[in-house]
């Protein structure tokens, strides 16, 4: 029994996330820890919400509501969403947490003590009614270069011209409209990341198996232009964590906090001593998954996220790590992912484009977006959402093969046998020629679902889907019935079968159609078919099993148009 541990990327605070943020990292990485559970290995997977930063602080503003207050809320609403889909975390947690700021407090204090902090004195605009610091764009004013009176300190949206706060005519406050500004010194924390330029790279040659999506990224960032960049670890906000070293104050550094994006992967730590705290335990049991010197050399560690975090992911968290000189785990493997487009554009939070997790839940169950997104998860390129191809996925692999495969099976053998599994025959050539297909198959399915290949693995489970199909149509019980009942018998003694094998190499996949078949297949008995034969016999005769409800239902041609209409993102 191997010992996984598996955090995906951490969603922001500020709204509700749309399919493509689904697909891109926590979707997946809930397909690869039922995998792996059911493989029967110890399983530790983790998320949690990214809470920090400006935009949950003007997020919270808009709503009228403190931060704090509002990100307790808004933790609320994607944990209820995230159960909706069936990501089976064992810990969501918090990146504003306690278990975080002591975390982030003490990596701080380790990079500090080890000579990679930095501080450095510059020039930032204060906004004096609003009592705090702007960053670039959270300033206003009129283009110098067009008369746009709307452009933003980093750049003007109307002629794209990249701006400095200072260019600006006539700058003000995004947040207040105060035009009471002037320009303070501010001093800030530098990570000395080009210092560990040599130790990154050799920790990123040693990775001989990652996606090659992932290595282009973390080279790109290590090589291109000056290279690595130190990075500023410190913002001039109210909300986030404390700058301190360890648990002392930071001289010099009161009223700052730390970057998001320095204390957001540390919660990936922070979440499991979270869930440890959560489920009274101690101190240990967090640590056996994060620190090698405590049991944490035989874990393996697998991050899932959308390209555009992976340089944090192989840069900027594993200077923290490597800085910090402590012998924390780091990821041995990262998979990334491209972006799930939507409708020939893209998805668009601010334009209300595209389908959002709440919207998904309301119009159809988890299952049936899981099939879809992940069968089309956007692994080697980018891939597109359109409702044609959801609906012909939906009807045809769910309805038409998997549901109507199990209704058919079912209906048939209730109706001629009763409701127990019949007894009759023996398995014949066409029995034993989908036994061996199948073997083959399940341990080409069950190689593709360890090496992270979503899209192929959703292929082959389809194809395992349908030659149970084929079979059936070959076998045909339903008139093999009228000449030899003892054979029809079998055949159907076979199928049963099938639908329990099928219900645990789905459920990774659909897992609410998978717990339904199993229910109606009268067992818990989960255990994956690495011995086809056995597990073709599972079921033995005498076992009772009752007609599930139906699996899937159909889209129709008119819900897809009305879909399409509703979430194009052109308000009526
Ligand atoms: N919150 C960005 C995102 O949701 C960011 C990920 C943090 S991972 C530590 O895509
Ligand atoms: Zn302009």
């Amino acid at each position: 029994m191997a010992r996984i541990l598996i955090t995906s990327a951490i969603p922001y605070i500020n709204g509700i996330k749309h399919l493509g943020n689904l697909v891109g990292s926590q979707l997946p990485a809930d397909l690869f820890a039922r995998f792996n559970r059911a493989m029967g290995h110890e399983v530790m997977f983790i998320c949690a919400t990214d809470e920090h930063g400006t935009p949950a602080e003007l997020a919270a503003a808009k709503a009228g509501k403190p931060v704090d207050v509002y990100c307790a809320e808004m933790h609320e609403v994607q944990k209820d969403l995230a159960a909706g889909f069936r990501l089976s975390f064992d810990h969501f947690g918090r990146s504003s947490s306690q278990r975080n700021h002591r975390l982030t407090q003490h990596f701080a204090g380790k990079l500090a003590e080890n000579g990679l902090i930095e501080e450095v004195s510059e020039k930032q605009v204060f906004s004096i009614d609003d009592n705090r610091f702007l960053p670039d764009r959270y300033i206003t004013g009129t283009c110098p270069n067009c008369g746009y009176e709307a452009a933003r300190g980093d750049q003007c949206e109307n002629c794209t011209k990249q701006l400095d706060p200072t260019d600006l005519i006539n700058p003000r406050s995004s947040i207040s409209g105060s035009t009471n500004l002037e320009v303070r010194e501010t001093k800030h924390l530098y990570l000395r990341q080009r210092s560990l330029r040599d130790k990154l790279e050799a920790w990123i040659d040693s990775k001989h198996d990652w996606p090659i999506l992932t290595t282009s990224i973390a080279k790109k960032w290590l090589n291109d232009g000056d290279g690595l960049q130190d990075r500023g670890i410190t913002r001039d906000l109210h909300w986030g964590i404390p700058v301190k070293k360890g648990d002392q104050p930071w001289p010099g550094m009161e009223g700052k906090v730390f970057y998001v994006w320095f204390d957001a992967p540390i919660e990936y730590i922070a979440a499991t001593a979270e869930w440890a705290d959560a489920n009274g335990k101690a101190d240990a049991d967090w640590e056996r998954w994060w620190r090698t010197d405590m049991g944490a050399a035989d874990v393996t560690y697998y991050q899932f996220m959308g390209k555009d975090n992976v340089p944090f992911h192989t840069l900027s968290f594993p200077a923290t790590i490597l800085g910090s000189g402590e012998p924390w785990k780091m990821v041995d493997y990262l998979k990334s992912f491209n972006y799930l487009n939507y409708d020939g554009g893209q998805f668009s939070t601010s334009q209300g484009r595209g389908v959002f997790m709440d919207q998904a839940l309301s119009i159809l169950p988890a299952d049936y977006w899981r099939w879809w997104l992940l069968s089309h998860a956007p692994e080697s390129s980018d891939s597109e959402f359109t409702w044609e191809n959801f609906q012909t996925s939906v009807n045809k692999d769910l309805a038409d093969v998997l549901g109507n495969l199990v209704s058919r099976v079912t209906k048939f053998a209730v109706s001629k046998f009763g409701n127990d599994v019949p007894a009759g025959g023996h398995f014949g050539p066409l029995e034993t020629a989908l036994i061996a297909d199948l073997g083959a198959r399940i341990t080409d399915y069950t190689r593709l679902m360890e090496q992270m290949e979503v899209r192929k693995a959703a292929a082959e489970l389809r194809a395992i889907w349908v030659i149970g199909n084929e079979y059936l149509q070959a076998a045909a019980p339903w008139s093999v019935v009228k000449t030899d009942p003892e054979q029809a018998q079998a055949i159907i003694r076979l199928a049963l079968n099938l639908i329990r094998v099928y219900a645990v190499l789905s459920a990774p996949f659909i897992p609410d159609a998978s717990a339904t078949m199993l229910q109606a297949m009268g067992t818990d008995d989960q255990s994956w078919p690495h011995d086809i034969s056995a597990a073709m016999r599972a079921l033995p005769a005498g076992h009772a099993f009752t007609v599930p409800e139906n699996l899937f239902r159909k889209i129709t041609d008119e819900e897809r148009s009305d879909w399409q209409a509703r979430f194009s993102g052109v308000r009526t």
